[in-house]
C-alpha cells in the first residue's frame, strides 16, 4: 500500500494527536475483520453490523492500526465518518501513485469489457483491476488501496447502485479513459427509465478532462448527455468511429474483425457482445499505444471473472439473479432489498428468494442470520428458501420460509416450484453450492 501511518492521519484528517503513535509503514487496508493479516490497517463501517464493534478482533488479528469514529485501546485515527475516510485516503493514494485510470460502466458487459481491456494493458504495463463487484462507494476505494504501489494502469469498474453515483465515483477516480458498454434497462437500476440510466451512466465524465475520450454507444439516448468540448468516439456500426466489420461466431469462441485492426481478433468466449466488448477493449490497447500483435495474443488467452451477481435465464423461462460472492450480512440484506423493489414478471410471475449460510461469521453468526429478517418484506417476497445449519435462525422467526438442511432435496423442491414467470434470487456462501443449484435451473 506504501502509506505510513502518520501520513494516512494527514490525508483523512484525523482528528486526535495520532503522532505520539510510530509512524509504521501499513500493509493492506481491510474493512472485514476476516480479511485482516498481521500489519493491516482496519477500517470499520457500518454494515449490518457496525464494524467498530469488530476492532479488538481486527487488533487480535494482527492489525496494526485502526481508522475509527471512536478512540481506542490500540493505535487508531479518528474521523467522524470512517466511510468518508475511506473515500478521501482513496483519493490520496491515486493521486499519489498516478496511475492511468481506465473507468468502465455499462449494463451486463462491463465485467467481461474490464477483464478484456485489464488483460490487454497488461501486455504492456503493470495492471491492476477491480475485483468482483467491488465498484461501488466503498468497493471502489477499497479497489484503489488495494492496487499495488508501482500499478501503471488501473481498470475500475463503476456500478450504478444508486442516481449519482458514477458522478461520485468519476469525480474521486478522475478517469483518463471512460468507457461505456451500453446503456441498456438492467434489472439492477432503478433509475425509472432509459433516459435516467443514461444520465446516470454520463455521470462518467463528471471528473475527467474534456480532452481525453470518452468511449461510447452510438446510442442516441446519451446525447443530452454529452458535456460540451467533451472528446468522443463512438462504436456501432459503420457511420461510427469503432465497428465490427465480421463476425464469426462458433460453439464456445468467436472471430471478429474490426475497422481499426488489421488482423482478426479470436477470443475463447462465445457470444456478440462479447465481440463488442473485445473490440472496445482492444480499441483502449490502441489508445494505450499496445502493439496490435500484442492485443491479439492478450485476447485469444483472456479469462473472464466468474460468480458474481448476474441475471440469468432458467431452462424453463424464469429470471435468475445469482448472486454468490459476497457472502456477509450486508451484501446478503443489500441485494435482498434491491431484488425486493423490482417489479415481478406480468401476468402472475412470483419473487422467490433462495438464501444460503453466510460462513465465517463467528460466535454471532446466529444472530446476523437471524438479522436478515429486518429487510425482508413479506408483501414482496412470496416464496423464502432458506438453506443450511445457520439458516434455520432466519426460518426461526420466518415460519412461513421453507426450510431445508439437504441440499438434493432443496434443488429437487426448486425445479419442481420454480415456473416461467417467476424471479429467483439465489445468495449464499460460495462453498454452499448454490451455484450448482443455477447450473441445473439454467441447464448447463
Ligand atoms: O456489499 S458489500 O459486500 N460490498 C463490498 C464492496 O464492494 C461492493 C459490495 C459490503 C460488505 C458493503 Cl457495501 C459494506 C460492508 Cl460493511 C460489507 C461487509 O463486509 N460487511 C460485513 C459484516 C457486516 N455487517 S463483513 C463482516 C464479517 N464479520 C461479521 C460482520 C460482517 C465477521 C466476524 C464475525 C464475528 C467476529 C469477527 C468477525 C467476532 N470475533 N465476534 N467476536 N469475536
Amino acid at each position: 500500500m506504501n502509506l505510513t501511518l502518520h501520513e494516512i492521519g494527514r490525508a483523512i484528517g484525523a482528528t486526535n494527536d495520532f503522532t505520539k503513535f510510530e509512524d509504521i509503514k501499513l500493509e493492506k487496508l481491510e474493512f472485514d475483520s476476516r480479511k485482516i493479516s498481521e500489519g493491516d490497517i482496519f477500517l470499520p463501517l457500518k454494515g449490518a453490523r457496525d464494524g467498530h464493534d469488530f476492532i479488538g478482533t481486527a487488533f487480535r488479528k494482527g492489525a496494526a492500526a485502526v481508522i475509527s469514529e471512536i478512540p481506542a485501546a490500540w493505535p487508531y485515527l479518528q474521523v467522524a465518518d470512517t466511510k468518508a475516510a475511506l473515500q478521501q485516503l482513496a483519493q490520496y493514494y491515486l493521486e499519489k501513485q498516478k496511475p492511468d485510470v481506465i473507468a468502465i460502466t455499462g449494463s451486463n458487459g462491463k465485467t467481461t469489457t474490464k477483464d478484456m481491456t485489464a488483460a490487454v494493458l497488461a501486455a504492456k504495463y503493470r495492471t491492476y483491476k477491480t475485483q468482483g463487484n467491488y465498484n461501488n462507494d466503498i468497493g471502489l476505494p477499497y479497489t484503489i488501496l488495494s492496487m499495488p504501489a508501482d500499478t501503471e494502469k488501473l481498470v475500475l469498474e463503476m456500478g450504478m447502485d444508486r442516481p449519482g453515483e458514477i458522478d461520485f465515483l468519476s469525480k474521486l477516480a478522475r478517469p483518463k479513459i471512460a468507457l461505456i458498454t451500453l446503456i441498456g434497462e438492467s434489472h439492477l437500476e432503478f433509475f425509472g427509465s432509459r433516459r435516467e440510466i443514461a444520465r446516470g451512466k454520463m455521470g462518467i465524465t463528471a471528473g475527467m478532462s474534456r480532452q481525453n475520450p470518452l468511449i461510447a454507444p452510438a446510442d442516441p439516448i446519451i446525447n443530452e448527455f454529452i458535456p460540451e468540448n467533451q472528446k468522443i468516439i463512438r462504436f456501432g456500426t459503420d457511420k461510427d468511429e469503432l465497428y465490427l466489420t465480421k463476425l464469426t461466431e462458433r460453439r464456445d469462441n468467436l472471430t471478429f474483425e474490426t475497422n481499426f485492426l488489421n488482423q482478426a481478433i479470436t477470443i475463447p468466449v462465445p457470444g456478440k457482445f462479447n465481440a463488442t466488448n473485445a473490440m472496445l477493449a482492444a480499441y483502449v490497447g490502441k489508445l494505450e499505444n499496445v502493439a496490435e500483435d500484442e492485443i491479439h495474443k492478450a485476447l485469444d488467452k483472456v479469462e473472464l471473472t466468474k460468480n458474481r451477481t448476474q441475471w440469468l435465464k432458467a431452462a424453463n423461462g424464469a429470471d435468475i439473479l445469482s448472486d454468490v460472492y459476497n457472502a456477509n450480512p450486508t451484501a446478503m440484506k443489500l441485494i435482498l432489498e434491491t431484488f425486493q423493489t423490482i417489479p415481478a414478471n406480468q401476468p402472475a410471475g412470483r419473487k422467490i428468494a433462495v438464501l444460503a449460510d453466510m460462513l465465517e461469521l463467528g460466535p454471532e453468526a446466529p444472530a446476523m442470520h437471524a438479522s436478515v429478517a429486518e429487510v425482508i418484506n413479506p408483501e414482496l417476497l412470496d416464496e423464502i428458501y432458506l438453506y443450511g445449519p445457520l439458516m434455520a435462525n432466519l426460518a426461526e422467526v420466518l415460519p412461513a420460509a421453507h426450510y431445508f438442511t439437504d441440499f438434493d432435496a432443496l434443488q429437487a423442491a426448486l425445479v419442481n416450484e420454480i415456473q416461467a414467470n417467476d424471479q429467483v434470487l439465489l445468495k449464499g456462501s460460495n462453498s454452499m453450492g448454490l451455484a450448482k443449484i443455477v447450473l441445473t435451473l439454467t441447464g448447463e
